[in-house]
């Protein structure tokens, strides 16, 4: 008897490298499809890359996040998604190179990977046991793909590797991994132009009129060719923690006010809409915003004053702060409770004349005019605690973000672009400038370090919102450097000292260099 035929009989002959590689990477590939097709059945925040990348945004040490905020701006989150789904597919091509001699561990790297899905999912607040779904899913569509792919790709007893037989059945396991990646993929398509067209139904209210409507904006307010005064939905800027949009129906939803409060109450949607409504134009602003960002705008909001509200309830004396509490995960928010009462804040259900859409905060969202939106705009509404300051701090304050809010005064030259070209026969800059519930007093403009010079201010809609401004440059042709900065009503002007947004917003001066043609 030879023993150099006494093989093991259980591990299959291994095809290439290449080959293994990507039988692993394909198996991810169809636990990731078939996870996040479950996904849209179960809510698209419980897709597993979703998971793992919203976890990753809670966990990140807020230097990190300002930083990824700076570089990527709004495109953080599709750019966080794609990173998870290219490091699972690296890790799958790996464990496909394992998958002959040592299957068990290959198996078993694919049930840790999901189980990070699995763990995040359960742990998560908000998601529900459903959340888990389609992590086991992605976990039992992996470890069967790469079963079926690794049979269907080894060479059979006595085949030389990458034979005819045995290519044709490599390419067959290929086809095969695309088709089933490809069907969930239009599958997913399918299903989510369903859930759009149940989002547009879902929008078929009629909101109600408000009792105090919106001062009309004087036409003055805006400066032709600058920035729109009035922010249009699709426009308006959108910060928040979720990585997917949160999508919550009406049906179902309730709002409750409790805390340091006599008479504790829950409304439903219905109930809320029936309350008396204000409308009013405001303008938002994230604490995130680098000086001359874009994370600023004017809406016409539709709510229920907080004014009405606290009255029902009867807040106690001693709270002096409302911890709002969001669906988005957890998300909570700490507002001083003055700031409810002294001006026209809100929980508002409608913007721009139509009902709040889900990525402003369907079905209700917090207004407060003139603090930053971390202390004072809560989206996707579930609950209103009135506590203390003193007693409970909230997701950002947690994160070492200042305890108030206040906007900082700011102002930003849009007209030119930076580098941007202005004509003879139009030498005009124009931009915005703001200081919620403090009014602007004063816009100046500096050029090439000269003197400081008053530019004019448009018509001012409210101390609200934010202040169009025109200036009129005289100066030579060629390349020049502008700078621009406001007052306020209480007449401070912004400081010229560069401060980043953490911990308390940006403070210091827009700088932009143009050119008058000749
Ligand atoms: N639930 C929830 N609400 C939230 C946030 C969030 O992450 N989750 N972000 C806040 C921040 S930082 C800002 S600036 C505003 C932005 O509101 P917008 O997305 O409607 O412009 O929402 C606030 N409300
Ligand atoms: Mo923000």
């Amino acid at each position: 008897m030879s023993t150099t035929t006494a093989e093991p009989a259980a591990a299959p002959a291994e095809p290439r490298r290449g080959v293994r590689a990507l039988v692993g990477l394909a198996s991810a590939a169809i636990a990731l499809s078939l996870g996040h097709l479950t996904s849209l059945l179960t809510g698209a925040a419980s897709s597993p890359a979703v998971l793992v990348g919203s976890q990753l945004v809670d966990a990140a040490p807020t230097p990190v996040k300002a930083v990824v905020v700076r570089l990527l701006g709004t495109a953080d989150k599709p750019i966080l998604i794609g990173g998870v789904v290219v490091v699972t597919l690296l890790v799958g091509a790996l464990l496909g190179l394992l998958a002959w001699r040592r299957p068990q561990l290959a198996n078993l790297g694919i049930v840790a990977i999901g189980a990070v899905g699995l763990v995040v999912a359960l742990t998560r607040p908000g998601l529900g046991l459903g959340g888990a779904v389609p992590s086991v899913v992605a976990i039992a569509a992996g470890v069967t793909a790469l079963q079926v792919l690794v049979n269907v790709t080894s060479p059979r007893p006595g085949e030389p590797v990458g034979s005819g037989p045995n290519r044709r059945r490599v390419l067959l396991g290929g086809l095969g991994s695309a088709a089933v990646v490809a069907l969930s993929a239009g599958g997913g398509a399918l299903l989510s132009g369903v859930t759009r067209a149940g989002d547009a139904a879902r929008r078929m209210f009629t909101l109600p009129t408000a009792g105090s409507p919106a001062p009309p904006l004087p036409e003055g307010v805006q400066v032709p060719g600058n920035t729109p005064f009035s922010t249009s939905i699709e426009d308006f800027y959108r910060i928040d923690i979720s990585l997917v949009t949160p999508r919550h129906e009406a049906e179902g939803w309730s709002l409750t006010i409790d805390g340091e409060v006599d008479n504790p109450l829950t409304l439903s949607y219905d109930e809320l809409l029936a309350m008396p409504m204000i409308e009013r134009d405001i303008t938002l602003t994230c604490v995130s915003n680098e000086v001359g960002g874009p994370y600023v705008g004017t809406a016409r909001w539709l709510g229920v004053p907080f004014a009405e509200i606290i009255s029902r309830v009867g807040v106690r004396p001693g709270s002096d702060m409302l911890l709002s509490h969001s669906l988005d995960g957890g998300y909570t928010c700490s507002t001083p409770v003055a700031a409810l009462t002294d001006r026209d804040a809100m929980v508002a259900i409608g913007m721009n004349g139509e009902v709040l859409p889900d990525k402003n905060g369907f079905p209700a969202r917090m207004v407060v005019p003139g603090l930053f939106g971390y202390v004072s705009a809560t989206k996707w509404l579930e609950r209103l605690e009135f506590s203390r300051f003193g007693a409970q701090t909230a997701y950002w304050t947690d994160r070492g973000w200042a305890e108030q809010g206040p906007i900082l005064t700011q102002s930003r030259i849009d007209v030119p672009d930076s580098l941007g070209t202005i004509t003879p026969d139009k030498p005009v800059l124009a931009g915005v400038a703001w200081a919620q519930h403090r009014g602007i007093a004063k816009v100046e403009l500096r050029i090439d370090d000269g003197e400081w010079q008053e530019a004019k201010l448009a018509e001012e809609g409210g101390i609200d919102l934010w202040r169009q401004w025109s200036f009129v440059y005289e100066g030579s042709p060629g390349r020049h450097k502008a700078e621009v900065r406001a007052t306020d009503k209480t007449g401070d002007t912004q400081p010229e000292a560069r401060q980043p947004v953490f911990p308390a917003g940006a403070t210091g001066w827009h700088t932009i260099q143009f050119t008058l043609a000749d």
